[in-house]
């Protein structure tokens, strides 16, 4: 299969789309629906503005030629692809009972249905977080920022599209079924709402967003790893460039929410304020207040991680026994890939207080990507740390314990603190406010969220970003608003 992409063809891709007309014709039978659905979801307002986004091209950069080109496109015409990373010559199942076998091309009928569950919950997100976010737009802080939405709104169209076009091509009518039943389903809807629990939340205001980004775009980040490493090599491929696009929706949310800590340690220290927990004062000046941003960290990364699915989880075994989804860079790891008398020792809950044991690590792979999610996020936290240490700000940004707050899993229906303290469910409710965003905090993040479009001008509670995005100064013009 080449890797060149038709770019002039309808759905631009590198899967010869041109030459197989059973799976074109049924994504250009989708396409109308998509657009439909972007109209009705994606963001509100600007479908007809100019915004310089960045489009794949390529799927690798080489020859000095970069991946992707930027250039200015009104959404709706936005290029979405079909891009699959290059095959890899002779690869073969990582892991798994299939180990060492010719990676498959086709799907083996006997994990055609887990494959199937996989690749719709990971569909499933895309177009979620688009509607979560739809109408960021109307309060973005800068145009710059803006932009940056706006680039991971249509990336995540774009990742969308990368499923449907394994589910049209590898699943038949069932996938069809799936691809529709994915523009049918609507984030937060009581009838059909999303499948994952975190992309039924609100994302209401901007240091939501970034929030969002930082974590649960990090969940993506640690899926996507996992499903790269699939012996299914389609869906290998797809995942791996799908991960090429998302780092840069992680360096929008960490960097985001830098330039907030970095605004508000300034305003105190313009202030003269040193204690963070001076609320009110802090407020005054017009940024958000230190405390209120641990507690939306405290919400996201508890939220996120939701998304790992159960500690010990027998899906999550069949998954990698079946050679389909691995662990994170399984390549690298130095075992024999699959964990028939290997052991993992992950917290567990026992009757009333939290215990470390040792489980089958098969069945423990949920916990194993999800320390290593919070392995990851811990890292950029400490960096966060860093621009409020610079100030001489004395606060820092912890992430709460793993049982914080938790939906699903081994720890729901516990009442832990930030601290790992397990509570009694009075005393928990009696200081959740302490701990999460309660409706004064985020109203008043809210009233923040005042629109800045002016070129190279933000909004009084965020930072100017120090970072360029294709070499372009802060004063280019990252989006030509449509007269309304
Ligand atoms: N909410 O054995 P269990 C991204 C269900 S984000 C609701 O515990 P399993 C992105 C589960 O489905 C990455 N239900 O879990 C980020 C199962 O239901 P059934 C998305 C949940 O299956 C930002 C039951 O509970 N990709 O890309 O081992 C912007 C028991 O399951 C939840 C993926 O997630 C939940 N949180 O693991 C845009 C990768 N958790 O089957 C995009 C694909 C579990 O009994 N998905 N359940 O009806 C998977 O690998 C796994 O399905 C999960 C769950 C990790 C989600």
């Amino acid at each position: 299969m080449s890797d060149a992409v038709d770019y002039d063809a309808l759905i631009p891709n590198n899967v010869q789309l041109a030459s197989d007309s059973r799976v074109r014709r049924a994504l250009e039978k989708w396409h109308p629906g998509y657009i439909d659905w972007w109209m009705d979801m994606g963001p509100d307002g600007f479908q007809a503005s100019q915004v310089y986004l960045r489009t794949a091209v390529r799927v690798q950069s080489s020859g000095g030629e970069h991946w992707a080109i930027f250039d200015y496109v009104k959404m709706p015409e936005y290029r979405w692809g079909v891009l699959l990373a290059p095959a890899h010559d002779d690869r073969v199942v990582p892991f798994g009972a299939h180990r060492g076998e010719p990676a498959w091309q086709e799907i083996p009928g006997e994990y055609r249905a887990m494959l199937r569950r996989l690749i719709v919950i990971q569909g499933d997100t895309e177009p979620a977080s688009v509607e979560q976010q739809r109408f960021l737009g109307k309060t973005a802080p800068s145009l710059y920022d803006m932009r940056n939405l706006f680039q991971v709104n249509v990336e995540e169209g774009r990742h969308l599209w990368a499923m449907v076009y394994l589910l049209q091509k590898y699943f038949g009518r069932d996938g069809r079924e799936e691809a529709q039943e994915l523009l049918r389903r609507r984030s937060g809807s009581d009838d059909s709402p999303r499948m994952l629990g975190a992309f039924n939340e609100e994302t209401p205001d901007w240091l939501s967003f970034f929030m969002f980004t930082y974590f649960t775009d990090r969940d993506g980040k640690m899926q996507l790893e996992s499903l790269a490493q699939s012996g299914f090599d389609p869906l290998s491929r797809t995942c791996r460039f799908m991960l090429t696009e998302e780092a840069f929706h992680m360096f929008v949310g960490e960097t985001g929410v830098a330039r907030i800590l970095e605004r508000t340690c300034q305003a105190m220290n313009d202030a003269g304020i040193e204690d963070p927990y001076d609320i009110e004062r802090v407020r005054a000046l017009g940024v958000i207040d230190l405390p209120t941003i641990q507690k939306k960290a405290n919400l996201h990364y508890s939220l996120s991680l939701d998304l790992f699915g159960s500690e010990l989880s027998t899906n999550a075994a069949n998954y990698f026994t079946a050679g389909l989804k691995g662990r994170m860079r399984e390549v690298e790891l130095d075992d024999d890939h699959r964990l028939l008398d290997d052991t993992y020792s992950l917290l567990r809950r026992v009757n009333n207080h939290l215990e470390m044991q040792d489980h089958p690590a098969l069945n423990a792979l949920n916990a194993r990507l999800r320390d290593d999610f919070a392995d990851d996020c811990e890292r950029g936290a400490q960096r966060w740390n860093k621009v409020i240490a610079a100030k001489g700000v004395e606060f820092e940004i912890r992430l709460p314990h793993v049982a914080f707050h938790r939906q699903i899993g081994d720890f729901q229906d516990l009442s832990v603190a930030p601290d790992g303290t397990i509570l009694s469910a009075e005393e928990w409710s009696r200081r959740r406010s302490e701990w999460l965003p309660e409706d004064d905090d985020c109203r008043f993040v809210e009233s923040l969220m005042e629109p800045q479009w002016q070129v190279d001008e933000y909004a009084g509670w965020i930072a100017p970003p120090s970072s360029k995005i294709d070499h372009k100064p802060g004063s280019f013009e990252w989006v030509k608003l449509a007269e309304a």
